[in-house]
């Protein structure tokens, strides 16, 4: 039934969202103001401009021109990335590593689909880019999530139907985009933040494709 799955790279394969929030909060305090952790959720699978759009708010800045919004995510960007240049095989997430095996191993195809613009180091860092047998990510895709241009993309590439696809998201907008062309979706985190997957766990620790397949 399931030949495909699709992975969110942010918080199911990596936790970035970590990196995201240190470049953001630096980016906001060097402007005057701070955000929460709990605002940070809203930010999760989110892209860049749109991030940014959204602190800019919180912290009562209006910025308007193009330029200066670009200007603004392009520092954010910077210190970003080197963060993501020094990460390690060490900070693939729980049970990933074993699950991406697994998964290949059972003729399974694979795809990543992000909103990320930096998937390729981030994959290519951790080691884990040979896995994957399409990537979507931030560079191809032109409407972010909760639009399901990026998970059409990935299955479209991956040239299986629709309801063969499982995705695997840890934000609402990635379970409302997969929700939106009716893709059966895991949620990877809290039952509280993912409404409407057809399954949540908190990490890929101690399953198999099988075992997880039975429950959705
Ligand atoms: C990720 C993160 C978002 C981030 C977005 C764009 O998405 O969850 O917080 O804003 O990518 O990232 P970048 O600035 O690297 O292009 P995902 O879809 O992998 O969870
Ligand atoms: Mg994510």
């Amino acid at each position: 039934l399931y030949k495909a799955f699709i992975f969110d790279l942010d918080g199911v394969l990596v936790d970035t969202a970590k990196y995201h929030f240190n470049a953001w909060s630096r980016l906001a305090n060097s402007l005057g103001f701070d955000f929460t952790e709990q605002q940070n959720e809203e930010l999760k699978g989110i892209s860049r401009i749109d991030s940014l759009k959204k602190i800019l708010k919180w912290g009562n800045q209006e910025v308007n021109e193009e330029n200066e919004l670009n200007r603004l995510a392009n520092i954010k960007n910077t210190w970003y990335i080197e963060m993501i240049e020094k990460m390690t095989p060490d900070e693939i997430l729980p049970g990933v590593y074993d699950f991406l095996v697994l998964s290949q191993k059972e003729g399974i195809k694979i795809a990543l689909g992000s909103a990320s613009k930096n998937a390729e180091i981030i994959l290519k860092r951790t080691g884990i880019t040979h896995f994957f047998d399409a990537i979507v990510d931030g560079n191809l895709v032109k409407k972010s999530k909760p639009d399901p241009e990026v998970f059409i993309k990935a299955q479209q590439l991956l040239k299986v139907k629709i309801q063969e696809c499982v995705v695997f998201e840890d934000a609402q907008a990635g379970i409302d985009a997969a929700k939106a062309v009716s893709m059966k979706v895991v949620g990877i985190g809290l039952p509280s933040n993912l409404t409407g997957a057809d399954m949540v766990t908190p990490d890929l620790e101690n399953w198999t494709p099988d075992k997880l397949i039975a429950k959705i």
